[in-house]
């Protein structure tokens, strides 16, 4: 077989394509299609599909009421596809390498990880960069989430700051970088999928973790197995599921989507549509202040006169929610409701309010929590950016009031 000069579908088939030309842009060649994880799609319930490669699901604002957000309400955000080894939940000979920047580079096993460092459990809020996107104006590419890219199940692991102290971070260290062996759309193994990391002084504060485990179970083939980084208050982005090394930079890591426009912003408001110079983004850290009315479902009928309990929660990219307040007249008038306090830093708080709808008709509840700089949530979305990231508009629901 000649195996000289082949295209680059060619040289992933390992052979010629005689009518490669013939074969339109979309078509998959059935010896390339790989399993996409859709089946696993099966134990998650009432989840919304937004693609299925990459695979990529939104929670109903309803099915986030619990205060652990469990497996099966849980968003799923792949970039890529589910690893071999996560599909078979294979974490046999399974390693975490630091290096880069460290003045002793480690090779952990799992059993490393639980034995040699203190564990901790934390829930703690995951939330994808682009969960609100779908609000702009004009529209931006990418996934168009609603509200529903959120979630905060509660992890079990080790925290990353104790794990790079073990490792010796030297003056050099600015930054980390994720590495998984996840597969790249294109079947390339070469490619890398995603790589994003956090500056090192954000890592240290001492809230990212390593998890094995997602409320008390292994981690899922969709969410990580068998390890992956937790960065709360970061966009989700920064989470690396199937963790395979973390390199300790001496720059701004550059992995795949962190550089061009992934995951950043202008450094400066601009007008909706602008086209920013790549020169001008940043990357986008903290996430905005946010808030979701997760009871009732949004149509509900209600009585009119009686007391309606209303609840939700709310968190933010800084770990510091101040309040939260809801409306039920179009935001003319606001009324604070109950915010209870967060079981720890970067887990969303539980907030409850009792409304009365004063007669039948339709009513919409506003919702809008305050950060611990006194910034709130605004009505319309806020300042647009090429790919629509950190979208905190207010949540609204509808609720008709019956006689
Ligand atoms: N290895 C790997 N990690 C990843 C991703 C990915 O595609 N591959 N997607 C990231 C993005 S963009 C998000 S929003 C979260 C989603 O986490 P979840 O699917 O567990 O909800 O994982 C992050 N970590
Ligand atoms: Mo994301």
């Amino acid at each position: 077989m000649k195996t000289t000069g082949l295209t680059a579908l060619g040289a992933m088939l390992g052979m010629a394509v005689p009518f490669e030309r013939n074969l339109l842009p979309g078509i998959l060649p059935v010896a390339l299609a790989q399993d996409t994880g859709m089946d696993l799609m099966a134990a998650k319930k009432g989840l919304v599909v937004l693609g299925d490669r990459p695979l990529n699901a939104e929670v109903p604002a309803h099915l986030l009421d619990a205060d652990i957000t469990p497996y099966e309400h849980l968003f799923v955000r792949m970039n890529g596809l589910v690893p071999q080894t996560a599909l078979d939940q294979n974490a046999e000979g399974w390693t975490l390498t630091i290096d880069g920047e460290v003045e002793n580079p480690l090779e952990l096993t799992i059993d490393d990880l639980k034995t040699r460092f203190e564990n901790v459990t934390r829930r703690l809020v995951i939330e994808c960069g682009g969960n609100g996107r779908a609000y702009f104006q004009p529209g931006t590419s990418g996934n168009q989430w609603t509200v529903g890219a959120v979630g905060c199940p509660e992890w079990t692991g080790v925290r990353l700051s104790d794990v790079l102290k073990e490792a010796g971070l030297k003056e050099t260290a600015v930054y980390t970088g994720h590495y998984s062996n996840d597969v790249h759309l294109s079947g390339d193994e070469e490619k890398e999928v995603i790589s994003r990391g956090a500056p090192i002084e954000k890592i240290m504060e001492g809230d990212a973790i390593i998890a094995w485990a997602m409320n008390g179970e292994a981690l899922s083939p969709l969410h990580g197995f068998p390890l992956r980084v937790i960065v709360p208050g970061y966009p989700a982005s920064a989470s690396q599921k199937y963790l395979t090394r973390i390199w300790i930079r001496d720059k701004e890591h550059d992995g795949a989507k962190m550089t061009g426009d992934s995951y950043r912003i202008p450094a400066y408001p601009v007008a909706p549509g602008t086209e920013v110079p790549e020169s001008d983004m940043i990357v986008l850290t903290d996430m905005p202040i946010k808030s979701i009315v997760t009871f009732p479902q949004t149509g509900a009928e209600v009585k009119a006169d009686e007391q309606v309990e209303i609840r939700g929660h709310a968190w933010c990219g800084k770990g510091d929610v101040s309040a939260m307040h809801i409306s039920i007249d179009f935001g003319q008038t606001w009324q604070e409701a109950v915010l209870e306090p967060a079981v720890n830093r970067f887990a969303w708080q539980r907030w409850r309010a009792n409304v009365t709808l004063p007669q039948h008709g339709y009513y919409e509840i506003w919702a809008r929590a305050t950060d611990g700089d006194g910034i709130s949530q605004p009505p319309l979305s806020p300042v647009w950016n090429p790919r629509g990231y950190g979208n905190n508009i207010q949540h609204r629901i509808a609720l008709v009031a019956t006689a």
